[in-house]
């Protein structure tokens, strides 16, 4: 097992839990941030963000491998309110991304609403009271409203190998980097091939004596258009927020252009197959390693990756590319399905994470007691407009089933929930409402609307297994539409597809014992 925890899970030392909230959002990636300065804005100020790591950034804290940037330009993978003139370069590395998230928490003032390693035990509907149970490790207490700010890509999935815990060299996942094990001069297994280990291998590389670099399916890999901003850019976002903001929607509507590509008309792709390919015969002079490389399915049914080092990486004299399937890890080494015995010092394991699953699912206990991951294995993880879910009331997703893209930026999704969610906060002040809940019927149609899309998708249709598709082959993590059209969807709250339970009608519950003042007990 590679470790499933960021950081230590002893509470930091500070401000005790409130016994209870009106929002409690949980994790302080870019969603939780969000939805936190989105509260704050609309005067929302009894809120409190929960968070199991010891910073903010999510999984831009936690992916810390060396080559980690994100491959959509900063200028739009950043908030809307928040544009950075400072971007280095147009695909940020992970550093920069990471103090730009630090920054923007700062500067928001409402960092002391933020609670740090506090994990999220437990999240337990009160049907009598209408409002949220919240078990953390630092404590308990309850909220009105919960956002579920977890992401999707914040649990790595370690992969299904015989022999997997037998290894006795170094093991560890790419969102878990040991940071203290130098890779000098060892000999070491990479297991993946999918955009995290596509930045790795070029980086780490050079510094190894042998890298064995294990490929279940090939990737489709487009070149990296990636550049310094000039100093005349830089000094224009600085001085000129408007050029900043010009070429932030020329990269959103170029990004925007693709969808078609991935939803409707597959054929669209073929300039970026052409690319791809090309991008082989420059990367590679070895025939049978060209070939190796080359995938067997429609480009765009898996993610699209970009760089202009993965291929010449497979090429050097220390690298091997394995594709003959592993067979089993052993105590010094890997062992492939052809019975080759390949002795390592060390396994990085780039296997992804747990995408079609949601692991903060097992934790909550909506209507009836039933948990969402028991609710997910019978219906599917869904939800209506990937916010909202029949049986759990009050609770809010950001970045949930079916927000996921393959071709823009996470943090535009992430706005428009968040704008979403707050209305809905408002709403429910408004209309006096103690509980609201999308009705059964709606979220059938919604999904059921959304699966149909689905079948004719690139994802669905293109020949590829991938962590797109649930066990069933499902779809259940990406949007099948244009972003501007999930943002038309998700503008205001739709009181109208959801039930509402006024206020009046709820039974106050008396406070337990543990819940009052010690004189109000008697002591
Ligand atoms: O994970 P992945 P990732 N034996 O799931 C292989 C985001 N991201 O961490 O394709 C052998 O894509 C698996 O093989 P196969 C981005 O959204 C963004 O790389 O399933 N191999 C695959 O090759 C991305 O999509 C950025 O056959 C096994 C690899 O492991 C998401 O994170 C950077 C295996 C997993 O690839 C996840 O990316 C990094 C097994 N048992 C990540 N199990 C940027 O923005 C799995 N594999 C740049």
């Amino acid at each position: 097992m590679t470790s499933t925890a960021p950081t230590s899970s002893a509470p930091l030392p500070g401000p005790e839990l409130p016994r209870h909230v009106r929002v409690l959002v949980v994790g302080a990636g870019f969603g939780g941030l969000a939805t936190a300065i989105r509260l704050q804005e609309s005067g929302v100020r009894d809120f409190l963000v929960v968070e199991r790591g010891d910073d903010v950034g999510g999984t831009w804290r936690d992916n810390t491998y060396p080559g980690a940037a994100c491959d959509v330009p900063s200028q739009l993978y950043s908030y809307s309110f928040a544009p950075n003139p400072h971007w280095s370069r147009s695909f940020s590395p992970q550093p920069e991304i990471q103090r730009y998230i630090q920054r923007v928490a700062e500067d928001s003032g409402t960092l002391d609403r933020f609670r740090f390693r506090t994990n999220v035990e437990e999240l337990v509907w009160d049907e009598a009271a209408h409002q949220w149970d919240v078990h953390t490790s630092a404590g308990d207490l309850t909220a009105d409203v919960v956002v579920s700010a977890a992401g999707a890509l914040s649990d790595p999935k370690d992969p299904d190998i015989p022999g997997f815990d037998s290894f006795e060299g170094e093991v560890f996942h790419s969102a878990r980097w040991n940071h203290g094990y130098d890779l000098t001069g060892k000999r070491v297994a990479v297991i993946g091939t999918g955009a995290s280990a596509i930045q790795i291998v070029p980086e780490i590389a050079p510094e190894v004596a042998r890298l064995d670099v294990y490929q279940r399916t090939a990737p489709w890999v487009i070149p990296r258009h990636d550049r310094d901003y000039t100093g005349v850019e830089k000094a224009a976002f600085r001085s000129l927020p408007a050029v900043q903001k010009l070429y932030r929607t020329a990269i959103y509507w170029g990004r925007e252009m693709y969808v078609p590509a991935f939803t409707r008309m597959p054929s669209l792709a073929w300039p970026a197959k052409q690319m791809a390919l090309s991008n082989i015969r420059r990367g590679i002079k070895d025939p049978e390693l060209r070939r190796k490389v080359t995938p067997d399915y429609r480009i765009g049914c898996k993610r699209i990756l970009i760089s202009n080092t993965w291929y010449p990486a497979l090429d050097r004299d220390n690298v091997e590319l394995v594709t003959d399937g592993i067979a089993e890890l052993t105590p010094t080494g890997i062992v492939t399905k052809d019975g080759t015995a390949r002795d390592v010092d060390a396994v990085i394991v780039a296997t992804g994470f747990h995408t079609t699953d949601l692991p903060i699912a097992e934790h909550i206990r909506g209507r009836g007691g039933v948990t969402l991951s028991d609710h997910f294995a019978e219906h599917g993880m869904q939800a209506y407009k990937g916010t909202t879910v029949n049986g759990f009331p009050n609770l809010f997703f950001v970045v949930g089933p079916n927000t996921g893209l393959g071709h823009s930026s996470m943090v535009f999704m992430i706005e428009s929930q968040t704008a979403y969610v707050v209305d809905a906060v408002r709403t429910m002040e408004e209309c006096g409402a103690a509980s609201v809940e999308p009705r059964a019927e709606v979220q059938r149609a919604f999904v059921e609307e959304l699966q149909e899309r689905m079948q004719r998708t690139v994802w669905n249709a293109g020949g590829c297994a991938s962590w797109y598709l649930d066990s069933h082959g499902r779809n259940v993590t990406l949007w099948p539409r244009a972003t501007f059209t999930f943002r038309r969807l998700l503008a205001s709250f739709d009181a109208d597809a959801y039930d509402l339970v006024p206020r009046d009608q709820v039974r106050v519950r008396p406070p337990r014992a543990e819940e009052l003042e010690p004189q109000e007990v008697g002591a």
